[in-house]
This record gives structure tokens, C-alpha cells and sequence, in this order.
């Protein structure tokens, strides 16, 4: 039986959905023309006041915020109430460029860690599982948030943060923990770590994974599923819009219900602006009508997927929007070929290699080179060169059919690729540098 945490809501009709977003929409575009001067001076520039936004339909009329205007605005340009109202920062981890800082009123940790509630309920969670987050605390959003969903679920929760893999196993059998939630590149990890161990997908307590925070694809999905013996769930999130839980996979596993009582989701095409129809495939934007510190309008996320408002079979109303493909500034564009590192991950995937690897970009000669670095399973180790080199070749065939570009592929042996605790780096382009 499907569980719903706040199923008034999660499962009212889109009519009723559309209402609520006009009328907090109409809200949050005086508070922030109010309250901060930066989106103001946007607004007078688009020529738009807010008398001009009267429901959703409107909300084409607003400009976008980007991850420059953040930039910009660093750092407390985009804040929207006076400082003594805020209790809590979130920082994301800055490896390009500037970090995002987030403010957050307790009323906005509040929303958060609901939407987190749900994501949890939607995993099958109650105030019987004992839920272990392994996602990092502090800084990151991930471990807080999901921290706070648990709670409010009432689960018994470990907050081991990330790392120390021994001990978050120990944890798990010991407390027989029922419901984790980390990165997927640390799930894969978790499991590789538990199999060595002697542990089998039956020993473990183990029922739901909630993994997120980057791109995974379905065979990793699979992989997971299998070596845990759970049910692996999908969130999404970014710090700017308060963190995980701006959507979750519900049992269908069919993309992820986007919460949209607090958050309205917009497809563009990232060249034009335009906003493209359900179902195309484009950049993610969101409007987050309910945050009041960190109040962001149409923020350009980056992120590219579709949307789709097809029924869905647990019984949520809310639009999903399909696994991002990665963000548009995770593109790489290699002799002129748009490449996913997502797209390299399901032909390793779909040919027996672990989610272990590494993309190697260069330019020598104005040329580009392109080199994918796979460890080898420990059943398929081998020092036979010969069957090492005929590996590598099937694996650039499938790699060339996928892209339409050809990679050197290099095998590697198991272990020997950087393991990560968090969000995994998986691309090294050295023609940036
Ligand atoms: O990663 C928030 C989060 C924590 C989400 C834990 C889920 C679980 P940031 O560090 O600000 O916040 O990074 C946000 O990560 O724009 C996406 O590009 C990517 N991302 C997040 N979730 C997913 C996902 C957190 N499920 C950026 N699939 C986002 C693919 C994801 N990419």
C-alpha cells in the first residue's frame, strides 16, 4: 500500500495544485519586491511590477535568476529577510567557481525537511525504520536534510555523515538498519565493500536506498538494488532551492514527483529561454514559492530533463520530472559531440563493468582526446593481454555506437580508481586548464 505523508496535498488535484502555486506565487513576487532590491531592479528592467503577476500563467513575465546573479549577489544580495530571522546557512561544496550560500528561516527548514518527510514516506518509511544518512552533515545540504525528514517521519536515525565505511557497516547489522541514504557512487561503494565482506543481499537489514546529489543511471539503479537487496529511490535537490527533497521517487520508480505546492517547475530551452512543452527534453528551471530567506524565482538550474504530467500509478498528482541527464555544464562537448558522462556510465553498465571509472579530456594538436578508464571486475581481472585488449575493444564499440564518437578505452584493475564518499568526480578535462 502506497503511504503519503501529507496526502491531502501530494494527491490533490491539479486544479487545486495551480491554485495554491497562483496564490503563493502572487505572494512571494511582492515579498520579493519588497525585500530584495536585486530582483526588484531585474524586474524594473523586464519592465515588470507586481501587479503584473496575477497567477502561474504569469510567471513567463519574470526574469530568470542564474547561478551568475548569485555569483553576484554574494553574499547576502539575495536574502529576504532581515538577518535576525535567519537561524541557518547551507553551503554547496565551490569546486567551480564561487559557493552558493543559502539562508533559511526556521519556517523554511521546516518546509525542507517535509518535503524530505515525504521522500522518505514515499520510500516506504515509518516511525518503525531505523534510518542511517550517510550523506554528509554541515556545510552540504544532504545529511541535514534528510536528517530532518527522518525525524519528522519519526524512523530511529543514525547520523553516521559520510565515511568510515567500516563503521557505517557496523551500523547497519548492529542496529539492523532498514532505510539509508547516501550518494549512489557511495551505495555502489557500500555494497562492493559488503560483498567482500561476506555479506549478501539476504544478510542485509537493509529494505530502501534514497540516493541523490548526482546523476546515476538505471543499470547503476539495478546494480544497487541487487548487491543491497533493496529498493533504490531517486531524490533531487539543490542547495539554492533549500536542498534533497525538491523531488522523489515514489514506488513506480518512474521519474520524480517535483513538490509543487512549494516549488514550480519550468522546462527552457537554455539557448533561447523559451519554455518548452511537457515532455521536451531542457533546462530545469523553479520558482520556490513558499522559501521566504532565500527566495528564488525562475532559478536556472542547469539541469536537463524532461517533465511529465501523466498519471502516475501511486496515486500523486504532482508533475515528475525524469533522471537528469546531468547538468548542462557537466556536458562535455567533445570534438564537437555533446557527451553525458550518464551515457558512458549505462554502456559500462550494460557490459558487466561496476559504475567505477573515469573520463580523461584533453586537447593535443587542437584535437580533443577522449579516454575512458574502467576498472575491472575482480571476475574479470585478468593479466591475459590479449583478452585485456579484446575487453577494451567491445567496450569502445558499444562507447562509439552510444556517442557516435570513439573513446580509448583503458582497463584497470579492480580498487584501483578513487573511491568517493560523496558526490563522485568522475570527469578530468585538462583542456580547461
Ligand atoms: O546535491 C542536494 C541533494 C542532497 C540532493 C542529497 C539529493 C540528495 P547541491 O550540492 O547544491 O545539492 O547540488 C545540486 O546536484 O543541480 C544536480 O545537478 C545534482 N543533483 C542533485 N540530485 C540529483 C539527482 C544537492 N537525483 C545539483 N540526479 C543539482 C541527478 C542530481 N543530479
Amino acid at each position: 500500500m502506497e503511504r503519503y505523508y501529507q496526502e491531502e496535498i501530494e494527491c490533490a488535484s491539479p486544479e487545486r495544485i495551480r491554485e495554491i502555486q497562483s496564490e503563493k506565487l502572487v505572494e512571494q513576487v511582492r515579498h520579493v519586491w519588497e525585500n530584495v532590491p536585486y530582483y526588484r531592479k531585474k524586474m524594473e528592467v523586464a519592465g515588470v511590477t507586481p501587479d503584473d503577476v496575477k497567477s502561474v500563467d504569469d510567471l513567463h513575465k519574470l526574469p530568470f535568476l542564474s547561478k551568475a546573479d548569485l555569483r553576484e549577489a554574494y553574499p547576502y544580495g539575495l536574502v529576504g529577510v532581515p538577518l535576525k530571522d535567519c537561524v541557518r546557512i547551507q553551503s554547496t561544496s565551490g569546486t567551480t567557481g564561487k559557493r552558493v550560500v543559502a539562508f533559511y528561516t526556521q519556517g523554511d527548514i521546516d518546509l525542507w525537511e517535509e518535503c524530505c518527510a515525504r521522500a522518505i514516506t514515499a520510500a516506504g518509511g515509518t516511525d518503525e525504520d531505523v534510518c542511517q544518512v550517510s550523506y554528509g552533515y554541515g556545510l552540504f545540504t544532504g545529511g541535514p536534510g534528510l536528517n530532518g525528514g527522518s525525524h519528522k517521519v519519526g524512523c530511529l536515525t543514525i547520523p553516521t555523515s559520510s565515511g568510515n565505511t567500516d563503521r557505517q557497516i557496523m551500523f547497519i547489522m548492529d542496529l539492523q538498519a532498514t532505510i539509508i541514504c547516501c550518494t549512489p557512487s557511495y551505495a555502489a561503494f557500500l555494497g562492493e565493500r559488503m560483498k567482500e565482506m561476506g555479506y549478501g543481499p539476504d544478510d542485509i537489514p537493509l529494505k530502501a536506498g534514497i540516493f541523490g546529489a548526482e546523476a546515476w543511471s538505471e543499470e547503476m539503479r539495478r546494480d544497487i538494488e541487487k548487491t543491497l537487496g533493496i529498493k533504490a529511490y531517486d531524490i533531487y535537490g539543490l542547495t539554492e532551492l533549500s536542498g534533497p527533497g525538491v523531488a522523489f521517487e515514489c514506488s513506480a520508480q518512474q521519474g520524480m514527483h517535483i513538490n509543487e505546492d512549494h516549488f514550480i517547475a519550468e522546462i527552457i530551452d537554455p539557448d533561447t529561454e523559451e519554455v518548452l512543452p511537457d515532455g521536451t527534453q531542457g533546462e530545469l528551471v523553479f520558482t520556490a514559492v513558499d522559501k521566504k530567506a532565500f527566495p528564488m524565482i525562475r532559478y536556472r538550474t542547469r539541469d536537463i530533463c524532461t517533465l511529465t504530467r501523466e498519471k502516475c500509478s501511486c496515486g500523486r498528482t504532482h508533475v515528475r520530472m525524469a533522471k537528469p541527464k546531468g547538468r548542462s555544464d557537466d556536458m562535455l562537448i567533445i570534438r564537437g559531440v555533446n557527451v553525458f558522462p550518464s551515457q558512458i556510465e549505462t554502456v559500462l553498465l550494460n557490459h558487466g563493468y561496476g559504475a567505477n571509472y573515469q573520463i580523461l579530456v584533453d586537447r593535443v594538436n587542437n584535437t580533443d582526446t577522449f579516454e575512458v578508464k574502467v576498472e575491472m571486475t575482480p571476475e574479470m581481472f585478468t593479466d591475459n593481454l590479449g583478452e585485456v585488449e579484446s575487453r577494451q575493444k567491445e567496450l569502445s564499440d558499444g562507447l562509439k555506437s552510444m556517442l557516435g564518437i570513439k573513446a580509448k578505452v583503458t582497463l584497470v584493475a579492480p580498487k584501483t580508481i578513487a573511491r568517493s564518499e560523496g558526490k563522485a568526480v568522475r570527469v578530468i578535462d585538462n583542456r580547461k586548464i
